[in-house]
């Protein structure tokens, strides 16, 4: 067995990969002393970790041994949403889940939709994510889970314009000489991508930021085009209205290679960049600058994220920037192109159908809940259209009542006392808090498994570096546990995390020997896959002009000053709520040296706005708009743009001034595609004040 980089009688170095929800996915080397973990660093010969890891993950042993671990099954022993909770054996605890589920779905032959899975993220693992757990949901036959809650807007967009998930290599940005870094704060966010734009930067190139806030990324480019949220299609559209008037296009390229150029062409021509400039409220030089640049500077690379489609228009925004690379050919360069997600080169080599066994649906079609509408679906009753209402919900990986929008209502539907509830957990965060039973999980330490990647094409194995901590198990042999109590008796129920992990992909497509030897393999994509076209979309083109789609445009926020001029007279500021650098979405907020790195809940303001409202620097702020209110501290900061403020990360509820966060503001109207998320399209009023309570 390769597990082990180096061996002695007491420390051996053990192959691992990087669990979160972050496009590095990185390759671990995990040190572990007399049965203990005692050094994460980054495998020096993974050629994107190239042995570097983020301050979070260089924490993962302080996150694992926490003192805070949940390490026995817990039983509810106070009122529901109080977190208070009793030891309980595991027996006890699968038996009365295992009861009550059998309960529900007993009551006859689609009963079993009243239950539902909640997952994300929280491990990206194919095992401890959707392996083991889907099979056991889909043999249950209960609701389906829409998982939505960050890309699907910009991965419908993507598959519509190219086909697929797919995109430039990361490593061939260090080649670029003109890098974009669209709705992306890589110094935060993905700081492998960084170090390679980085390398551009030293080799000349010029690096250009677009996002509202002046980001750490946005200090260091060359230049920063702060427009409004959600106006990312307009700038898109005023810099084609520039490629094409001055003719800076890859006529070639578009003849051959893109489908539907000829309708897109006559939108662009409506958008002249004084056009974009009023509705990004940017300057008319500010487009006119990107697109010469962008038309005369090659190769030229766009770094997309994530981060500009969380609005109304989301999905358009991202097919019209798909659009760039295609129309001044820079596909043609491996250097040049875009990467949003590199996610769609693992179809096909991943093993979808055996790790999740859909067809154990057994031609039952259970209803899909969208997890971003969880607040208002947690609260409906049955009716013909919803189908019947939720009465259990089972959430691993996930964090809904921090992370998921409007929380208000998603808190008031897991307090309901007649909702049963049990959370697979580390720690009790604002989820588990609602629990009825709360189950210690492994970390990514303690458990087998395999991981794809969205930032970089290398499939990786995470094998064990340590015992399960106290009594837990990992989601998988969860899963498997409580099948066996509901008599499932298929094989796959048997499959252990380690075959799991090892038959996770197709040996023609990752090599099983590389994964083994050294923890990580290379897909086979060519370094510039789109030079002559060749998109895995039906034609082989990139597609402008899409069936039942048309051609894409600029559409407005729900929520901005020029589409809803009546409430922003109320509500008259926008809101992001971007990472912060020293969490990841939710986790590692009670990790006491990353909390300290963040210090507290804070919103940034912009000196102007701030003193229009006679909000002075630290003091404590009320934000707020029809669908509740969140304090904290106001950080006066030209980070902030003017009529933006910012509300960082996402905290726990419990750490809040007020027992709430940033995601109390937010709402539940989704994306023009994908049925995503609109967090960062929100209006907020600013007051100084409000007692923490
Ligand atoms: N440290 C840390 N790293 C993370 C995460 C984290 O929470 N913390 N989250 C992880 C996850 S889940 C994901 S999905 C990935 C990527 O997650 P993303 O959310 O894409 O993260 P960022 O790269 O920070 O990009 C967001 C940037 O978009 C900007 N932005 C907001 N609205 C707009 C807009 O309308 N237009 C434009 N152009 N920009 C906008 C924000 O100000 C921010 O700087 O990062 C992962 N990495
Ligand atoms: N306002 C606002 N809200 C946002 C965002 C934003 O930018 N602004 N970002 C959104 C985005 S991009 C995303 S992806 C979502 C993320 O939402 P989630 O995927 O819910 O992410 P986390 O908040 O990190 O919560 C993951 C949880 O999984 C747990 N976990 C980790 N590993 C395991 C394991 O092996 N087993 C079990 N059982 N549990 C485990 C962790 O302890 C953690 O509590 O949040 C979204 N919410
Ligand atoms: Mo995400």
């Amino acid at each position: 067995m390769a597990a082990m980089v180096t061996e002695s009688p007491d420390v051996r170095v053990v192959r691992a990969a990087c669990p979160h929800d972050c496009p590095d996915t990185c390759a671990l080397q995990v040190t572990v002393q007399q049965g203990r973990a005692v050094r994460i660093q980054g495998d020096p010969d993974h050629p994107t970790t190239h042995g570097a890891l983020c301050t979070k993950v260089s924490r993962y042993a302080e996150r694992s041994y926490h003192p805070e671990r949940v390490l026995t099954p817990l039983k509810r022993s106070g009122p529901k949403g109080g977190g208070r909770f009793e030891p309980v054996g595991w027996d006890e605890a699968l038996d009365a889940i295992a009861a009550r589920l059998r309960a529900i779905a007993a009551r006859g032959p689609d009963a079993a939709q009243a239950i539902l899975p909640y997952s994300y993220a929280g491990t990206m693992g194919l095992v401890q994510g959707d392996g083991m757990a889907a099979r056991f949901f889909h043999k249950l036959g209960a609701s389906l889970l829409d998982r939505t809650i960050c890309s699907s807007a910009g991965g419908e967009a993507l598959a519509a314009t190219y086909g697929g998930k797919v995109g430039m290599h990361l490593e061939f940005f260090a080649e670029s000489r003109l890098v974009l870094i669209w709705g992306s704060n890589p110094i935060t966010s993905s700081v492998h991508f960084w170090t390679f734009a980085q390398q551009a930067k030293r080799a000349g190139a010029r690096l250009i930021c677009i996002d509202p806030r002046r980001t750490d990324t946005a200090d260091k480019c060359h230049q920063h085009i702060a427009l409004l949220p959600g106006t990312d299609g307009a700038l898109a559209l005023g810099v084609m209205h520039e490629l094409i008037e001055h003719d800076w296009l890859d006529h070639d390229y578009i003849e051959r290679h893109v489908d539907g150029w000829p309708a897109l062409r006559e939108r662009a021509l409506q958008w002249p960049p004084e056009r974009a400039a009023v509705v990004c409220g940017i300057t008319a030089e500010e487009v006119r600058g990107l697109a010469r640049d962008y038309g005369n500077t090659g190769p030229a690379a766009i770094r997309l994220n994530y981060g500009m489609q969380r609005v109304h228009g989301g999905g358009n925004a991202v097919r019209l920037v798909a659009m760039l690379p295609c129309l001044v050919g820079a596909w043609r360069h491996r250097a040049g192109g875009l990467l949003l997600s590199s996610s769609g080169w693992f179809r096909g080599a991943r093993r979808d159908a055996w790790l999740q066994r859909p067809d154990l649906l057994a031609g039952r079609t259970p209803r899909t809940i969208n997890m971003v509408t969880i607040g208002d679906d947690l609260n409906r009753e049955s009716s013909p259209v919803f189908g019947p209402r939720i009465e259990a919900v089972v959430v691993y990986n996930s964090n809904p009542v921090a992370v998921a929008p409007e929380s208000a209502k998603v808190a008031r539907g897991f307090a309901r006392e007649d909702l049963f509830t049990v959370v697979l957990e580390h720690f009790l965060t604002d989820t588990a808090d609602h629990a009825d039973y709360v189950l210690p999980a492994t970390t990514q330490l303690e458990h087998w498994d395999a991981h794809t990647a969205y930032g970089h094409t290398y499939a990786l194995l995470n094998q064990p570096a340590i015992p399960p901590l106290g009594q837990a198990r990992s989601n998988a042999a969860i899963f498997r546990a409580l099948a066996a109590r509901l008599g499932f008796t298929e094989e796959c129920f048997a499959d252990s995390d380690e075959a799991m992990a090892r038959g996770a992909f197709e040996a023609d497509r990752v090599d099983p020997a590389a994964l083994r030897e050294q923890g990580w393999a290379k897909l086979k994509v060519a370094d510039a896959p789109f030079a002559g076209g060749g998109f895995p979309t039906a034609s082989g083109k990139a597609v402008a002009d899409a069936p039942g789609l048309g051609v894409p445009d600029h559409v407005p926020n729900h929520e901005s000053v020029l589409s809803a001029p009546e409430l922003a007279a109320r509500f008259p500021l926008a809101m992001i709520s971007p990472p912060a650098r020293h969490f990841l979405n939710s986790s590692f907020v009670n990790v006491a040296s990353l909390r300290a790195a963040e210090r507290e809940p804070l919103l940034e303001i912009h000196p102007l706005d701030a003193a229009a409202r006679g909000i002075a620097n630290g003091a404590v702020v009320r934000v707020f708009n029809d669908r509740g209110d969140y304090l904290c501290k106001a950080e006066l900061s030209e980070r902030a743009r003017p009529g933006v403020v910012n509300g960082l990360g996402v905290w726990w509820r419990k750490f809040g001034l007020a027992g709430t966060n940033v995601n109390q503001l937010t709402h539940q109207r989704l994306t023009d595609m994908g049925r995503a998320p609109t967090f960062y399209d929100c209006l907020v009023e600013v007051e100084p004040g409000g007692v923490p309570a």
